[in-house]
């Protein structure tokens, strides 16, 4: 069976908060393996991919303004049940509810703005890893 892999970004603000090392510690630290990074500012046609999901939420323009901002640090991880042991690394949406211990509770807050600055993104499901992977290492 092949290994299992999950798109992690460090988002814009986890980039320009100096925290990629810290958050790419913990990944490593649960004991899951970094297979292939690239740090980029993303265009608006790979986030409109990413994000086809969110089109029409109030908070779409200002996820994609945001994520278009500066540069993300793209991450290929690897290992057994890694998509969902990353999304419970990264806590819940919310950093101000986000449980303390994961990456969002710990390193996040909320700054009042249209869109959740939350540092990570992790892919949901199989099908979005597969996807996610493919138009962010093509
Ligand atoms: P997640 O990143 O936890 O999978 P999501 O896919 O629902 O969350 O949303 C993508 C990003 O959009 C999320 O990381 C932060 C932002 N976001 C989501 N819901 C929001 C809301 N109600 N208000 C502001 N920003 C939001
Ligand atoms: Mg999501």
């Amino acid at each position: 069976m092949a290994t299992e892999e999950t798109l992690v970004l460090v988002k814009p603000d986890g980039v320009a908060r100096g925290l990629t090392g810290q958050i790419l510690a913990r990944i490593e630290a649960k004991g899951y393996e970094i297979v292939d990074i690239r740090k980029l500012t993303p265009g608006r046609e790979v986030l409109a991919a990413h994000y086809a999901e969110h089109e029409s939420k109030p908070f779409y323009e200002p996820l994609v303004e945001f994520m278009s901002s500066g540069d993300v640090v793209a991450v290929r991880v690897a290992g057994h049940r890694v998509i969902e042991g990353f999304r419970s690394l990264a806590g819940a949406t919310e950093p101000t509810t986000a449980a303390p211990g994961t990456i969002r509770g710990d390193l996040g807050r909320d700054w009042g703005l249209k869109v959740q600055q939350n540092l990570v993104h992790g892919s949901d499901s199989h099908e979005s890893a597969a996807r996610e992977l493919a138009l962010w290492f093509s």
